[in-house]
């Protein structure tokens, strides 16, 4: 059985949101398209408190895409994006939201932040997509969405270190590419043994 994980194809990750990556409106009708193929289709949905800990908004003297320190590890500080409840936090309009079987949230947590679907951001608190694809008899799992280089990447690392197999078809992803974070997340998907079609 094959999942399509489509990941926080969400308003402020499309242009004039508030994290915009650059083409993000660009894959949605492919991601509609490539839904009926699959056993089952999860959407993931960025969804932070107000005042979340990964906003630099929330730090003084800090600026979005400055680093900090969190008792979890190094933090990219963001701009405020995907706060609950706003448009920016709802998905792209085009997205058939319809078909999916799962919308799982996550980044809900105001200390920490959470790029993977299946992790918070300190690697060990589960969001349950985990249990929820198991129990669904799903050992294969395709990954599509944004950002390829934080969330897409997390996600499908995850995935494999799970013992799932898994792909990402980059056409139906963007990235952000901060510092290098595209060529880091490619190495690492490939160590990972995730498959980049
Ligand atoms: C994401 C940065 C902050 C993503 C989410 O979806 O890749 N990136 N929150
Ligand atoms: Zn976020």
């Amino acid at each position: 059985m094959h999942a399509l994980l489509v990941i926080d194809v969400q308003n402020d990750f499309c242009p004039s949101g508030a994290l915009a990556v650059a083409g993000g409106d660009e894959i949605v009708t492919g991601i509609n398209a490539l839904m009926a193929d699959f056993d089952a289709v999860v959407l993931t949905q960025d969804w932070h408190p107000a005042g979340h800990s990964s906003f630099a908004s929330s730090h003084d003297g800090k600026a979005p895409y400055d680093m900090m320190k969190m008792p979890y590890g190094d933090q990219v500080l963001w701009p405020d994006h995907c706060v609950q409840g706003t448009d920016g936090a709802a998905f792209h309009p085009m997205l058939e939201t319809d078909r999916a079987d799962l919308i799982i949230r996550k980044g809900y947590n105001p200390a920490i932040d959470s790029y993977s679907a299946f992790f918070e951001n300190d690697h060990k608190t589960p969001t349950g997509l985990e249990g929820y694809l198991r129990t669904r008899g799903i050992t294969e799992v395709t990954v599509v969405g944004l950002a390829l280089d934080f969330c897409v990447n997390f996600s499908a690392v995850d995935a494999a270190k799970l013992g799932f197999k898994v792909a990402v078809r980059r056409d139906l992803c963007r990235a952000i590419d901060l510092n290098g974070s595209l060529a880091e997340a490619t190495a690492g998907m490939t160590a990972a043994g995730v498959a980049l079609d």
